[in-house]
């Protein structure tokens, strides 16, 4: 996209209701106004609602339904995530753009993400199947002040922020499996993929990748996920605009994420709990050789998954595969 357009569609966003007039476009711009007026013809082509008066100016008063920096950024009103975001059509990964963002010294909070993604990727480089239009694939850069041995609780942090949106706007209560899955009546509906750079005793970066089923039908699931996965729409049989959820996911993220950095972790540990997929039941627990037995007691203060052994000691687990009865 042009970047008059861009600056265009900016200028009548951060202005909302009000008409701007042709002459203070053009004066802004750079340009004349029958190059303002063509545009704006562009713009109503893509699907932008733009109202013209005489006298008055242009205002714009819906935008398409497609996702674009502009359209997310239009009416989020974020502090500070979000201030930033790249948008692609296609990508391979939208974990391997932010990190390179990052390395380059993208601001804390940038985001991007795609409609599509070619190699998208889970933990220990497994496979997530993200179909174009289908799903919201997402990564956020981070430079917190926190210390690295700490960046877990930011996964468990934004499963909360993704439960939470779940269950308030699409009115489902999802689950929490630790570390970092969103189910829907035990099948995932959403992952997410913690990446850390740090040096010693300081997080240079961490880029949180959510990837989110929305619009998926039973049929559109690969085979090999097909019995574990779901999508918002398998879920309550009706699609679901993208938009509204990124931008709500995007504010909910940023107010937590305050709450955590001024007050600590327990409200995370509370909403986390609350939401937390099997709590209490018995699981194994297989960590390198070891193959033990325990009862689910919940999330420790760095993350950790805390389970009461069969001697009745509390362990804490950092990594490992459960398997629940
Ligand atoms: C995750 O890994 O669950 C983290 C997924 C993070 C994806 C986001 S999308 C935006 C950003 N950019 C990226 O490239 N990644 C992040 P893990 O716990 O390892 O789970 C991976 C496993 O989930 C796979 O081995 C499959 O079994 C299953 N899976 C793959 N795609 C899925 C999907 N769309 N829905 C549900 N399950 C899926």
């Amino acid at each position: 996209m042009s970047s008059t357009r861009n600056k265009l569609i900016k200028l009548l966003a951060e202005n909302k209701e009000k008409y701007i007039s042709g002459q203070y476009l053009s004066e802004k711009l750079n340009i004349s106004r029958s190059a303002i007026w063509k545009h704006m013809n562009e713009l109503k082509k893509d699907g932008y609602e733009i109202e013209g008066k005489a006298k008055k100016g242009y205002r714009i008063l819906s935008f398409p339904n497609k996702l674009s920096e502009n359209t997310i950024s239009w009416g989020l009103e974020t502090d500070w995530l979000g201030k930033t975001i790249i948008h692609r059509e296609s990508i391979t990964s939208t974990q391997r753009l932010a990190h390179e963002l990052a390395l380059d010294g993208a601001n804390h909070g940038t985001i991007v993400i795609a409609d599509e993604q070619t190699k998208g990727k889970g933990r220990t480089d497994r496979a997530w199947h993200s179909e174009k239009g289908k799903g919201i694939w997402m990564s956020i850069i981070l430079r917190p002040a926190i210390l690295p041995y700490l960046a877990p609780q930011l996964t468990l942090l934004t499963a909360t922020v993704l439960a939470n949106v779940i269950d308030s706007y699409a009115k489902i209560k999802p689950q929490i499996k630790w570390p970092n899955d969103i189910l829907i009546d035990g099948k995932k509906m959403a992952g997410i993929l913690t990446e850390m750079q740090a040096e010693q005793d300081t997080v240079l970066y961490v880029i949180i990748g959510m990837g989110i089923n929305i619009n998926q039908t039973k049929a559109d699931l690969p085979n090999e996920i097909s019995k574990r996965a779901t999508s918002l729409q398998i879920e309550t049989e009706k699609s679901w605009d993208m938009l509204p959820i990124i931008q709500e996911i995007i504010r909910t993220f940023e107010t937590k994420y305050m709450h955590y950095i001024d007050h600590g972790f327990n409200q995370v540990k509370q909403t986390w709990e609350n939401y937390g997929f099997r709590l209490n039941e018995r699981l194994q627990i297989k960590t390198g050789n070891k193959l033990w037995e325990g009862i689910f007691l919940g999330i420790a203060e760095d993350g950790a998954l805390l389970a009461k052994n069969e001697n009745g000691v509390i362990e804490k687990v950092y990594s490992g595969e459960i398997t629940w009865f």
